[in-house]
């Protein structure tokens, strides 16, 4: 036992008339809604690497925090792990995420940082059988270390696509020897700052190769989970290959991917790429490709990636109403891919941070669930296109240009315009929030 939370009590559902600053007023584990636990619809996930390894820094400044584990040894790197597994249980979350570059110290050869995480992802294994969560996903960090400036699968340099493969091979060993639930790519560094000395064509099919040699392992080892991609536009370089859901759909049917690979959607993304999280969530899951979710919210007025823990339940809510429409999580999960301001200093504001956003997302996805049992929205969209319906309808489609004309001309064809009733709809989702 560390003492980093010191006499921070566990959490727990206390209702929404509570005024204690470390208890659920929402998040209810048991509750139930459309048939299954709160829980296991909204699988909350820690993220290592802005809970435990974000040292606090902006463009204009370093550290803020100062843990007792920051450092670059074994023996930090488990400290580090048991005060993982400390947050853990204050928060009763079920499952958590890490890099590899999160859990273990970088060692001076490939072979010694793999060592490390062997070594690393060997005691977790320890503490995960005494009882706590599970493995969301693992995912490799192929962006921070200066090798990967030029990017991993998308480098001018075999070497660098060679280690960054080798690098992944690890990490889904490891994903797979904890019981991950799921493999995730983020292309952090894959796209280019200049068209002046990038060859695009070259960069783009050698990270579908890269992709397909995932896969490709994924059956070899016998991983169950899914593969996920994770989409973000511009940040950290200019012109980002995986921009949203529709370029990564394209990128996997360009490769022959489009039935092994799902997406991890992050809200903060999402606005990056000038769209709405429930967007991309419906656009991936009109695809059939809707994995997890990384749920943060960005500033809308700072044009970076804030990561910020939510706090917005109408925004969450309708996140949730579409995931919801899914069918729910399948192997995905809600994980909190947000930080805490970099003056936010104490223990207690990491584990406030993460109490607040289950609490966000537990009154979004009831909001939601009601949204779905009330039936308002979804009978106004049928009502909608209810004119698709019709065989006159379905048979236009099947036929070509000239069959819509002479459908216009044998029945005076004069469409009229009908209220999209925007204001409407929203005052019903109003209800709910
Ligand atoms: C970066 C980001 C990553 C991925 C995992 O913006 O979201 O943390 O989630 O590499
Ligand atoms: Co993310």
């Amino acid at each position: 036992m560390t003492d980093f939370f010191q006499d921070i009590p566990k959490a727990r559902f206390e209702g929404p008339d509570s005024t204690a600053d470390f208890a659920f007023r929402h998040y209810n584990p048991d509750e139930m809604l459309m048939g299954k636990r709160m829980e296991d619809h909204l699988r909350f996930s820690v993220a290592w690497w802005h809970s435990f390894a974000w040292p606090g820094g902006d463009p204009f400044g370093g550290q803020t925090f100062e843990r007792p584990w920051f450092g670059d040894t074994m023996a930090l790197a488990r400290m580090k792990a048991d005060v993982a597994f400390e947050l853990f249980a204050l928060l009763g979350q079920p499952y958590f995420c890490f890099h590899d570059a999160d859990i273990r110290p970088e060692g001076d050869s490939f072979a010694q940082s793999t060592r490390n995480l062997e070594e690393i992802v060997e005691y977790i294994g320890q503490k995960m059988a005494a009882g706590g969560p599970r493995l969301l996903w693992g995912t490799a960090n192929l962006f921070t270390e200066r090798r990967f400036m030029s990017g991993a699968a998308t480098n001018p340099d075999p070497d660098v696509f060679a280690y960054s493969a080798a690098t992944v091979k690890t990490c889904m060993d490891a994903t797979l020897k904890l019981g991950g639930e799921n493999y995730v790519l983020w292309g952090g560094r894959e796209g280019y700052e200049t068209l002046l000395n990038t060859d695009l064509k070259r960069e783009r099919d050698n990270a579908g190769r890269f992709l397909q040699m995932v896969v490709e392992y994924k059956h070899k080892i016998g991983f169950k989970g899914a593969i996920l991609v994770e989409p973000k536009p511009q940040e950290p370089s200019k012109h980002q290959y995986d921009y949203d859901v529709a370029t990564v759909y394209g990128f996997l049917r360009e490769f022959g991917l489009e039935n092994e690979v799902k997406m991890n959607i992050e809200q903060g993304h999402a606005i990056l790429a000038g769209h709405s999280f429930e967007h991309e969530l419906a656009m991936a899951s009109s695809l059939g490709i809707l994995g997890s979710i990384d749920m943060n919210r960005n500033d809308y007025q700072s044009g970076w990636d804030t990561d910020q823990f939510p706090n917005s339940v109408p925004e969450v809510a309708l996140a949730y109403y579409e995931i919801l429409k899914a069918g729910g999580f399948d192997t995905g999960g809600t994980n909190f891919d947000a930080k805490i301001r970099r003056q936010s200093l104490d223990p207690a504001d990491l584990v406030a941070a993460h109490i607040g956003a289950m609490d966000v997302c537990a009154r979004g996805l009831k909001a939601a669930a009601a949204m779905l049992n009330d039936g308002g929205l979804e009978a106004a969209r049928t009502a909608r296109y209810a004119g698709w319906d019709t065989a006159q309808a379905k048979t236009m489609l099947s036929g070509g240009l000239d069959g819509c004309y002479d459908h216009v001309i044998d029945n005076a064809v004069s469409p009229q315009p009908r209220s999209g009733q925007q204001e409407r709809l929203e005052n019903l989702v109003n209800r709910f929030v």
